[in-house]
């Protein structure tokens, strides 16, 4: 007699399974310093998340973000990333235990209630103080409900966190955004730098620090890579400095020897 036929469709596992990642153990976090320009202290880092991926190998955010499609996955990593980094600058030694932490949110979450509320609660759930915190907006469509944004960013500063603009300047994070959202930082994009040569890129540089200025919010220039851009960053007043120049993304053990530098020694002056 014939045996009947079982049809075994193969299992094909999603490429990029951000919750199997999560509870594999595939998620690292790295951290950027953010420069003070008065002194050459560490004012903060920037927390940036990588994927060890068994198949793909090391994957930088802007590799693996558009291939996560729903809201749900991008705040699940936001929530991720934010305690994780909480976790991981509280076991840091006193020496460093002051300095701020900023995490990417996706601007457009602040407009989903359920984001508000996981985001308060994992700051009140953590021993972290919430006044070193420092949230980067990041824009990858436009922000549909600004009104509830702004309404959800005066709740989170109401427990003490502050909010950056991030990469001031290019697609959605416009002029549009720095009247509307109550923003404690500014981080200028690094093609602004990257197009320093040009005085009219310059000028335009010095416009937008000058109207920060003016509207009492500090701005961090991103992106500095060479000596040049930052002494004249410097020279145009911008307060914060972050770039490969100063420092690359670090693991947290390299960072505790980065804290180590001498500040001046930071802005190569002597
Ligand atoms: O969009 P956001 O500003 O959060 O992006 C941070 C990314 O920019 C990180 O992936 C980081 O590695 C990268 N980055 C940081 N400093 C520099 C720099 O000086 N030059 C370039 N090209 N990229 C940088
Ligand atoms: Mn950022």
């Amino acid at each position: 007699m014939q045996q009947p036929v079982t049809c075994f469709a193969p299992r094909v596992e999603p490429i990029f399974d951000l919750h199997g990642a999560i509870a594999r153990g595939e998620l690292a976090l790295r951290y950027q310093p953010i420069v003070d320009l008065l002194d050459g202290s560490l004012f903060a880092v920037e927390a940036l998340v990588r994927w060890h991926h068994p198949e793909l190998g090391e994957l930088l955010p802007a590799a693996f973000l558009p291939q996560i499609d729903n809201e749900r996955d991008h705040r699940t990593l936001d929530i991720w990333v934010l305690r994780r980094a909480m976790e991981e600058l509280d076991s840091l030694p006193p020496a460093l235990g002051s300095i701020g932490l900023t995490i990417n949110v996706g601007a457009e979450h602040l407009a989903a209630p359920r984001s508000i509320v996981e985001l308060a609660e994992a700051i009140a759930s953590s021993s972290f103080e919430a006044g070193r915190l420092v949230l980067e907006l990041t824009e990858n469509t436009a922000l549909r409900d600004t009104d509830y944004a702004v309404s959800s960013i005066a709740e989170l500063k109401r427990a003490g966190v502050r909010f950056a603009i991030d990469d001031f300047g290019t697609g959605f994070a416009t002029l549009d955004y720095l009247g509307r959202l109550p923003a404690d930082f500014l981080k200028i994009d690094r093609s602004f730098v990257a197009a320093f040569r040009d005085d009219k890129w310059a000028a335009i540089v010095e416009a937008v620090l000058a109207l920060a200025q003016r509207l009492g919010i500090a701005t961090i220039v991103e992106g500095v890579e060479q000596f040049e851009q930052l002494h004249v960053i410097r020279t145009l007043g911008a307060r914060y400095a972050q770039g490969y120049f100063l420092s690359r993304p670090l693991t947290l053990e390299n960072l505790k020897t980065y804290s180590e530098t001498p500040p001046r020694h930071r802005l190569r002056i002597c």
